[in-house]
């Protein structure tokens, strides 16, 4: 253990700690733009400069450990004006447009600006106007917000191991680019966001989709129909101060009533839709041999990785749509023939931790008869903007229900939100469609966790079936090297894109760290937990639709709906 003293207040902190942790015990809370929690530390942006007793020079908090006998200060004069002089100078390179920017509100830059007093600049402006990437559906870079913190290039090149960002130029001229200065869909980025996730300011953001959403409720002509994925309603909660990992399903109902939408429905009647094709066609393939392993693709993130990066291997991928363009492609054709309403005055839309899903509903193969099955996709910060823009006090709200029949869902749907839980919905109904027994206990836990790569070996009914199931891009790479060398031995295998799954996706609050991703995986076992019907073969809506409309699992009119088949 070590003590130091930190603004002479004594603290005891284990080796290896930096100083900027060990102010957190003290509850003080050192500057900082570059630091992320989960990332490689750079000390790039030297704002979390301390003074140090016996040190001429400040030290870096982020990157210095603490060692014993320390005496650190956090506020003294040059700290003070060293940290305003860094704000200074980044501000003379940055557009100041603050008001009409995304990350209004929610930036770290305005954030520091604000505690420190810099409100006006004193150094001239060197900014020079620069282009701005955006032409996919998806992600929007404005490189003159850009404050060179590195964090998006860390978080492509550490989290996907895929390197699209990087910097280039010197002195004034640096800035953060892809390959080539190409917009993304000609790099080779799967429009995962983790990028944005990770971004202080307003560089790197989704496209915003609020607006059109808006309009639609507005158009009196249009039936709007919201579904909310399976890690929104763990998430939703932190942008109103609540703790972490908060389950706020029923006032997140109420919410979306009070916005406008006709009907509320959830992404986990679809999960539960998912999992009986996926279940089947994994059945068949297994019997028959073909094109295995196979792969979920629930995840677009995954899916376009395959695409750019395997395109020989995309033949593993199931064809099963994502609960998402499976529950649209009902909503725009059975819901639409019960209620008699034509498919092409519904306006669907999804409220999505993810910003790649933003790109999957523009697939052409997603609608048909001329029209898209989704209509647009917010994430779960843009869903926070339109609370905040009605001015709804959501921490106070009643609880409702979601709507029926699509409202429904299994547990099994529930952990769809994290990595692990595609695989476990999937297990629950494959063991027991193969074995016609019923399945004692449902918790599935070798798959549970954040391993990067978890492996398994189930035993059904006398054969073996090999299971993984992996997060990130740079997990899932290590598993597609593995199938290309002819060296996979297993049968079924899950990805989700991002750090945890769905729960850390790339369009959820700002403020997403792996300890903010772990309560909200245990908020979506405790779901699973509470919820009457956990395997998604049972949800009691889901018989009725194949009894009156599907057939059956793997039918011809399932084929036409729920599946697709991805190319190069
Ligand atoms: Fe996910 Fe999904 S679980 S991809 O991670 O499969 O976005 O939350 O909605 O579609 O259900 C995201 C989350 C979903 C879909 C589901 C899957
Ligand atoms: Fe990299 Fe994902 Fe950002 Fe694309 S969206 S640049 S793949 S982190
Ligand atoms: Fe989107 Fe979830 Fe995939 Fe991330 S893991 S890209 S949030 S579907």
């Amino acid at each position: 253990l070590i003590h130091l003293k930190i603004n002479n207040m004594p603290v005891t902190v284990k080796k290896g700690t930096k100083i900027l942790e060990a102010a957190r015990m003290l509850h003080i809370d050192i500057p900082h733009l570059c630091y992320h929690p989960d990332q490689k530390i750079k000390a790039r942006c030297r704002i979390c400069s301390v003074e140090v007793v016996g040190k001429r020079r400040l030290l870096a908090a982020c990157s210095t450990e603490c060692w014993e006998g320390m005496e650190v200060y956090t506020d003294t004069q040059v700290v003070r004006d060293t940290q305003r002089g860094i704000l200074q100078l980044i501000m003379a390179d940055h557009e100041e447009n603050c008001l009409t920017c995304p990350r209004n509100g929610n930036c770290v830059l305005q954030d520091l600006c604000s505690r420190f007093n810099v409100l006006k600049p004193k150094i001239p402006h060197v900014s020079k106007p620069q282009p701005k990437f955006g032409n996919n559906p998806s992600l929007l870079h404005d490189p003159e917000k850009c404050v060179k913190c590195g964090r998006c290039i860390r978080a492509c090149k550490d989290i996907q191991g895929i390197e699209v960002l990087g910097f280039a130029g010197r002195s004034t001229d640096i800035h953060i680019t892809t390959p080539f200065n190409d917009e993304f869909n000609n790099t080779q980025c799967v429009l995962c966001g983790q990028c944005s996730l990770a971004c202080p300011v307003g560089a790197l953001v989704e496209k915003d989709d609020t607006e059109r959403v808006l309009d639609a409720i507005f158009d009196p002509d249009k039936i709007v129909i919201v579904q909310t994925a399976p890690s929104v309603r763990v998430a939703l909660g932190d942008a109103f101060g609540l703790p972490k990992g908060s389950i706020v399903t029923k006032k997140m109902v109420t919410a979306l009533r009070m916005i406008g939408f006709d009907k509320v429905f959830d992404t986990n009647y679809g999960a539960d839709l998912t999992i009986t094709e996926e279940a089947n066609e994994l059945i068949e393939r297994i019997k028959s041999g073909q094109k295995m392993p196979m792969a979920t693709s629930c995840c677009p993130g995954w899916v376009n990785y395959v695409e750019k990066h395997y395109p020989d291997l995309l033949d593993h991928l199931s064809t099963t749509k994502s609960p998402m363009q499976i529950f649209s492609a009902i909503t725009k054709t059975h819901y639409a023939q019960q209620k008699h309403i034509d498919p092409k005055k519904i306006f669907t839309v999804a409220v999505m931790p993810c910003i790649a899903k933003k790109y999957e509903i523009t697939r052409p193969e997603m609608g048909r008869d001329g029209y898209q099955d989704t209509d647009a996709v917010i994430t779960t910060r843009g869903l926070i903007k339109l609370i905040k823009y009605i001015g709804i006090d959501f921490n106070n709200l009643p609880e409702s229900e979601f709507d029926n029949p699509m409202g429904e869902a299994t547990g099994a749907a529930a952990i769809f939100g994290t990595t692990g839980g595609v695989m476990e919905a999937a297990l629950r109904t494959t063991y027991e469609w193969l074995t016609g027994k019923e399945m004692q206990n449902v918790e599935y836990t070798p798959v549970r966790g954040f391993d990067g790569i978890k492996e398994a070996e189930i035993n059904i009914d006398g054969k073996k079936i090999r299971i993984a199931v992996a997060h990130t891009l740079k997990n899932a790479k290590v598993i597609m090297d593995k199938i290309r060398a002819g060296e996979c031995e297993y049968d079924f295998f899950e990805v989700m894109a991002c750090p945890g799954g769905c729960l850390g996706g790339g369009g959820q609050p700002v403020d997403t760290t792996m300890a903010v991703n772990k309560k909200r995986m245990e908020a979506l076992y405790t779901i699973d937990k509470n919820t009457k019907y956990r395997k998604s073969h049972e949800n009691p809506y889901l018989k009725k639709l194949y009894a009156e409309f599907l057939e059956k699992p793997g039918s011809k009119i399932a084929h036409e709906l729920l599946h697709t088949h991805y190319h190069a």
